[in-house]
C-alpha cells in the first residue's frame, strides 16, 4: 500500500514560534512524517501579503526553518523547503486564480477579518488571492491530507471546490485533498489571559512562551503567569483557566495524565506547581533552542538543506503543473 501524502505550510512572520504553534501544528507534522509521504515548506510567498522589511523576511524564513528541524521535522523522513524555492507554485497560483470566482473568493472570512482589520487601501491584491496561492500549495503534491488548525478549515473547502472544478471540466488532474483538523486538546493558551489562544499577534508578549527566548525568560513567564482564585491544582477550565493551561502544557510535554498530575500535586500550592512547569517546559525548550541556534551558525548548511528538499519538491511539482498545463490546452515547449 503506498503512503497517504500530506503537506502543509507555516508562514515566516515572527522570529520564533510558540508553544501554541508547536503543540497545536508542528507536534502533529512530526507525528505525520513517520506514516506519511509529508511536505512541509515554510510559505515564505505568503508572507509578502504582510509588508517586510527584506533582512527581517530572509532572516524569519531561516529561523523558521531552523526551528522546525530543531522540534522534530526531520529533512530526511520528510520533504522540508522554502516555498519561493519551487516556482511552480507561482504558475499553478495562477491558474488557481482564473479558476475561483471573484465572490467565492470574497467570501473567505481570513480575507474579510484582515482586510478589515488594516482598510482598503492599505490591503494588497495578494492577500485576496492568498488561498488561490495556498490552494496550489496543496494540490501541485496531490495531498490526501492537510494538518492545520480549525482556521483554514475554509481554504481547505475552497481547495477542494476548485479541484473538483478543473477536473470536471478538464479531466481527472488532482487529488482532492481533506483537512485534517488538529486535535482541541492541543489549544494552548497566554499565560496572562488564559481565556484567549497563545498567539503571535498578542498585545504583550508576557504570556506567550517562545521556542528561542532564552530559559531564564521563559521560567520567569511561567513563575509569573495569572494566578486563579482558590489553591488547589485541579483541570477546571471556567473556574481556573490559568491552572488548567499550566495543566495542559505540562501534560502535553511531559507525556503524564492530567490527573496523574492533579494528585501529585493535591495538598501542594499553586508556587509549586508553576515552578515544576517552569523546569518542564524549560528542560523540554532547551535542548530544542539550542539545535535552531546551531543550525542557523551554518547558514549555507541550512540553505543546502532546504536546497534538497525543493529539489525533491520540484520532482512532484513539475509533473503536476506538466500535466495541468496539457489538459488546459497549453501548447508543449
Ligand atoms: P496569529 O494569532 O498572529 O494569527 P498564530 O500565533 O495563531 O498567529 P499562525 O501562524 O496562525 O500563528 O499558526 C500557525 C499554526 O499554529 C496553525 O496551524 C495554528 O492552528 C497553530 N496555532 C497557533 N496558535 C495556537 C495555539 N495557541 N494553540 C494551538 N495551536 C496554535
Ligand atoms: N494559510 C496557512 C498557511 C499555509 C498553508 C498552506 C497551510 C499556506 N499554504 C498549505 C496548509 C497547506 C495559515 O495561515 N496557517
Amino acid at each position: 500500500m503506498t503512503m497517504k501524502r500530506v503537506l502543509s505550510g507555516i508562514q515566516p512572520t515572527h522570529d520564533s514560534f510558540h508553544l501554541g504553534n508547536y503543540l497545536g501544528a508542528v507536534k502533529q507534522w512530526v507525528e505525520l512524517q513517520h506514516k506519511h509521504d509529508a511536505f512541509y515548506c515554510v510559505v515564505d510567498l505568503h508572507a509578502l501579503t504582510i509588508e517586510t522589511d527584506p533582512a527581517l523576511l530572509r532572516k524569519r524564513s531561516l529561523a523558521s526553518a531552523a526551528q522546525l528541524i530543531a522540534l522534530g521535522v526531520d529533512p530526511d523522513k520528510c520533504t522540508l523547503f522554502l516555498q519561493s524555492h519551487v516556482s511552480e507554485h507561482n504558475q499553478l497560483g495562477w491558474i488557481m486564480e482564473c479558476l475561483a470566482g471573484f465572490g467565492e473568493a470574497s467570501r473567505m472570512t481570513q480575507f474579510k477579518d484582515k482586510s478589515q482589520k488594516s482598510g482598503t487601501d492599505r490591503t494588497v491584491v495578494g492577500l485576496f488571492t492568498y488561498p488561490m496561492l495556498q490552494a496550489a500549495d496543496i494540490l501541485l503534491y496531490q495531498a490526501d491530507l492537510v494538518p492545520v488548525g480549525e482556521d483554514q478549515r475554509q481554504h481547505i473547502e475552497l481547495t477542494r471546490d476548485l479541484a473538483g472544478r478543473f477536473n470536471s471540466r478538464y479531466g481527472d488532474t488532482f487529488q482532492l485533498p481533506e483537512a485534517y483538523i488538529l486535535k482541541a486538546g492541543a489549544k494552548i493558551n497566554d499565560l496572562q489571559d488564559p481565556t484567549s489562544k497563545m498567539s503571535k499577534s498578542a498585545n504583550s508578549m508576557q504570556g506567550v512562551i517562545e521556542i528561542m527566548d532564552t530559559p531564564e525568560v521563559n521560567a520567569k513567564k511561567i513563575k509569573s503567569s495569572m494566578t486563579d482564585t482558590g489553591r488547589e491544582v485541579l483541570f477546571n477550565e471556567k473556574e481556573k483557566p490559568g491552572i488548567s493551561n499550566l495543566l495542559t502544557i505540562h501534560s502535553a510535554l511531559s507525556g503524564r495524565s492530567i490527573s496523574e498530575l492533579e494528585s501529585e500535586f493535591a495538598g501542594k500550592g499553586y508556587g509549586d506547581f508553576k515552578s515544576t512547569v517552569a523546569d518542564v517546559v524549560v528542560d523540554y525548550l532547551r535542548p530544542i533552542r539550542q539545535r535552531a541556534l546551531e543550525l542557523l551558525e551554518d547558514e549555507s548548511g541550512l540553505i543546502a538543506v532546504l536546497r534538497q528538499g525543493a529539489e525533491k519538491a520540484q520532482v512532484v511539482a513539475e509533473k503536476t503543473l506538466a500535466s495541468t498545463y496539457k489538459n488546459l490546452g497549453l501548447v508543449e515547449r
